[in-house]
């Protein structure tokens, strides 16, 4: 490790690109540095204290919680709860936003998450991961998230925290990605890259495939596309974990594209997919940008999609630029 470790914290306050005061971005990021490094240690713990396995209730999407789920969604309201000048937390796991209204003070901002990204990796120690985005609240808003039901261009800043044999921090306030690792001697987050590049074309593709039977046609040819190269060198390779963090950063690093296309229903009826735009793909498509990369839901870019609900669910192909690129000519939605 270098002689002079930059902190997180000290790397955002001595940068000046942003347009988001760096003062700001630090408050938030300290607290969600706190909730990352809480969640770690839980996890480092979880199997031998009992924290595993299904607590019994559901989610406002009616997904079966996991303890972890809950635990990991409580930690973000206990921290942010002191977390000026954060004063709405929208989360996966509730149906409304919690407003703390005594972090409510000149310039604020809302703090939308998925708080255990991947978290049917609990219970078998696979990788799982936290997804953050940070708004910035419109002056005399409301109770209500109905300011923050903006396209994701809006985002201030965006990133996720990955807990795999070293807990990382990527991190975007749209002057480029940036990566931390967790020193836990040190108990900071270390930067470890700086301006990260996806690579423009990858050689893994990352997909639920035991979904293929409810895909539309222009999906299935499309991984029939990648999948039907005969020289090893050109082909791609599957590699799907199970959690969008894990998925989406080998791609970040090594370029390749992650999709969750809809499905077309047994009555002709089209969803959305399942993941979450706000909190999950907005997020994501941020970072995937910032580094090079692309996001679309095979028509439009994530960014520049508008919600119309905090938990709207969209399609996605982010990755590199040329697989995400070849998706859309593939029509894949359509
Ligand atoms: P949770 O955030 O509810 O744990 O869901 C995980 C996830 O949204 C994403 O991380 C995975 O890539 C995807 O779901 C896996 O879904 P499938 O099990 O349907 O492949």
């Amino acid at each position: 490790m270098s002689d002079q470790p930059l902190t997180l914290t000290r790397h955002l306050l001595t940068r000046e690109e942003t347009t988001t005061p760096p003062e700001d971005l630090a408050l938030v990021m300290e607290r969600i540095a706190v909730i990352a490094k809480r969640i770690s240690r839980k996890l480092i713990h979880a199997t031998l204290g009992g924290h595993l396995g299904y607590s019994g209730d559901t989610n406002v999407q009616g997904e079966q919680q996991k303890k972890l789920d809950d635990w990991t969604n409580q930690t973000f309201l206990e921290v942010f709860r002191h977390g000026y000048p954060v004063c709405s937390i929208v989360s996966e796991e509730m149906e409304k936003p919690t407003h703390y209204e005594r972090n409510c003070r000149g310039r604020s901002y809302a703090v939308l998450c998925d708080p255990l990204d991947g978290s049917s990796n609990s219970d078998n120690n696979g990788l799982l991961g936290t997804i953050f985005s940070i708004r910035e609240r419109a002056r005399g808003h409301g109770f209500d998230a109905s300011d923050l039901l903006a396209p994701g261009s809006r985002q201030v800043a965006a990133g996720y925290v990955l807990y795999g044999p070293a807990t990382q921090l990527v991190f975007t306030a749209g002057a480029g990605v940036d990566i931390f690792t967790l020193d836990r001697e040190l108990g900071e987050f270390i930067l470890w890259r700086e301006k990260v590049k996806m690579p423009r074309r990858g050689t893994t593709y990352a997909v639920n495939q035991g979904n293929a039977s409810r895909w539309h046609p222009g999906m299935r040819k499309l991984v029939e596309h990648m999948t039907s190269r005969k020289d090893k060198a050109s082909s791609y390779a599957l590699r799907y974990c199970g959690c969008f963090a894990g998925d989406f950063h080998r791609i970040l690093l090594e370029g390749g594209i992650y999709i969750y296309p809809g499905e077309v229903l047994p009555d002709g009826k089209v969803t959305n997919g399942k993941l979450r735009l706000m909190y999950e793909l907005a997020p994501m498509a941020m970072v995937a940008e910032q580094a090079g990369g692309r996001a679309s839901n095979g028509n439009v870019d994530i960014l520049d999609l508008t919600p119309t609900d905090i938990h709207e669910r969209q399609p996605i192909y982010i990755g590199s630029t040329e697989e995400v690129t070849l998706a859309e000519r593939f029509k894949p939605e359509s």
